[in-house]
């Protein structure tokens, strides 16, 4: 990847559940999650004055909770209203200690926060829509009147809430790119013996998603 210019005034940084429920010792661990909070401070300090950030919140009894449907255990696949729909462990529940914002992170420039997954038969992976595709968190409208009209993103975990976040972040017309060495993935086995984060970097950059390091950007 070739280096790209931040202009502070149109690009944004995007941090997606940086929340310790996805790092080890949390709820729902991604291995070798709690490397991301360097980069991403250096990235706040650096090119980027202007961030926003995602929370995953959940209420108690959320529909993506394995223990909210008997007989069932994390990492199961079930039919839901919306669609198939993956079962984890109790994670991000609001108002945890482990749902905040990780402590590390240098919040000065992070402008707005969006919490998601706050209705129970819905879950959300996605920074702009929940799970059902319909139900929008508001953030599209919050970076258009504030004029980003390209969106860098990092966080947990890349191949899912990152994921879903860039893809519909193509889909609503930004510039997209996904800063590797600020993410890290869950990596559940897939179709013909692939990970799901190589299944989803395939499908982001067919749809148009770039991949870069923080090294890449000035
Ligand atoms: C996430 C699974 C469940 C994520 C959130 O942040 O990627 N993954 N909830
Ligand atoms: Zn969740």
């Amino acid at each position: 990847m070739t280096r790209v210019t931040i202009d502070p005034a149109t690009d944004i940084l995007g941090l997606i559940d940086v929340q310790p429920t996805f790092m080890p010792g949390g709820e729902l661990p991604v291995a070798d999650g709690a490397a991301v909070v360097a980069p991403i401070n250096r990235l706040l300090e650096g090119p980027f004055q202007h961030a926003f950030a995602t929370q995953d919140w959940h209420p108690p009894g959320h529909i993506s909770f394995a223990s909210s449907h008997p007989g069932r255990a994390p990492y199961d696949e079930i039919a839901v209203a919306y669609g198939p729909q993956t079962l984890w462990p109790d994670h991000a529940m609001q108002e945890s200690a482990n749902a905040s914002l990780h402590p590390g992170i240098a919040q000065a420039r992070i402008a707005v926060v969006v919490r998601k997954g706050t209705f129970r038969h819905i879950d959300s992976y996605s920074a702009f829509f929940e799970n059902d595709r319909t139900t929008a968190t508001g953030l599209n409208g919050w970076l258009r009147e504030r004029g980003f009209r390209r969106l860098f993103l990092c966080g947990l975990a890349t191949d899912f809430c990152v994921a879903w976040s860039a893809e519909d972040a193509a889909g609503l017309g930004y510039d997209t790119y996904v800063i590797e060495d600020a993410s890290r993935g869950i990596r559940l086995p897939g179709p013909g013996n692939r990970t799901t984060l190589e299944l989803s970097r395939e499908r982001l950059i067919e749809r148009g998603v770039r991949f870069l390091t923080s090294a890449d950007l000035i």
